[in-house]
């Protein structure tokens, strides 16, 4: 049974101050920062948690060809990469793979690659679990390692908060209501709240898709140019409300433009797109399915 951050009470109190702290330049503290800074699980963090964070992270220094991190062990650290590439293996059960077709050391397949800025390794230690993957370095590497305890014990506040906000809303909505409240509890870990004003857009049709969009509060239209270039709205979005799922899984540009309208300001939760192909593989077919009820069989027209 999967335990999550809150049930897990061998987490220590931050204000014992039992946190590791390893001394750093000025310079080496705004490398992590640089480093950290684009990652979801540092957003929002107030001064003192990120001055804990900076402060028990351990330079860890590897060459190529290192196997940083072993699919199936325990998890003991979270890494973020300062510089080098790493690559991402994932091995299922009884899974032979052929040599030539990238099957590296008998890791399995290579689902992703990691570089400057990118971390990795949280999973096991957010929700006690084996390592999913296998992380091998191809290049000499400088990573920055957080312990499992300190990882836990910084993020847990950050995180519970997180799912309390989330959990309510992501009952009620209705593409995700096939997932288990564990699975929503994961997707609420990463999602990020973003709000827009009338007239702004979200997305913007022919861009390149990122990320993946539940609508909190407000609403928004979406829009489409026509062949003269005219803008058509052709459909309302509201509370509960998904959108920007068709870039990710057809991995073609915006298909439309999505807006907020209307005097209440809109609000939106995004999921970035690793972590849509991750927690939403499941509900990836249905939204596939539904696309041409969603938006009309015939021309597609309206799809976002
Ligand atoms: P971990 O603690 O389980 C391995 O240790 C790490 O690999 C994992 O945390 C993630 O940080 C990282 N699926 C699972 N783990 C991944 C994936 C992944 N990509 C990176 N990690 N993918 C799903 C493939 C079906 C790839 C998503 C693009």
């Amino acid at each position: 049974l999967e335990s999550t951050m809150e049930e897990d009470e061998t987490t220590p109190n931050p204000s014992t101050g039992a946190m590791p702290s390893f001394p750093k330049t000025d310079e080496q503290l705004e490398r992590i920062r640089q480093a950290i800074q684009p990652n979801f699980l540092f957003r929002n963090l107030d001064e003192d948690q990120e001055a804990d964070v900076l402060a028990a992270m351990k330079e860890v220094n590897i060459g190529p060809g290192e196997l940083i991190i072993e699919q199936g062990a325990a998890g003991d650290y979270f890494y973020v990469v300062e510089s080098g590439t790493l690559e991402v293996y994932i091995k299922k059960d009884g899974q032979v793979i052929d040599p030539e077709k990238g099957d590296k050391q008998g890791l399995g397949k290579k689902v992703a690659t990691c570089t400057e800025g990118n971390s990795f390794g949280e999973l096991a230690l957010m929700h006690n679990a084996p390592r999913a993957a296998s992380i091998l370095s191809v290049t000499p590497c400088t990573l920055w390692a957080l312990d499992r305890v300190s990882f836990r014990t910084i993020l847990l506040d950050h995180t519970s908060r997180k799912r309390r906000l989330y959990e309510s809303f992501l009952s009620e909505v209705q593409i995700l209501a096939s997932l288990q409240p564990q699975e929503r509890a994961k997707i609420a870990d990463v999602l990020e709240s973003r709000t827009f004003i009338e007239g702004e857009d979200v997305i913007t049709q022919g861009d390149a898709g990122e990320e993946f969009f539940l609508i909190e509060s407000g609403t928004a239209v979406a829009i489409k140019k026509d062949l003269e270039g005219r803008e058509q709205v052709v459909k309302r979005l509201a509370k509960g409300d998904y959108f920007g799922e068709l870039a990710l899984i057809n991995r073609q540009t915006r298909a439309a433009t999505v807006r907020a309208e209307g005097s209440e300001k809109l609000r939106v939760a995004a999921l970035g797109e690793q972590a849509f192909t991750r927690l939403l593989g499941p509900v990836k077919d249905i939204m596939a399915r539904s696309v041409s009820e969603r938006y009309g069989v015939s021309s597609g027209r309206g799809s976002v």
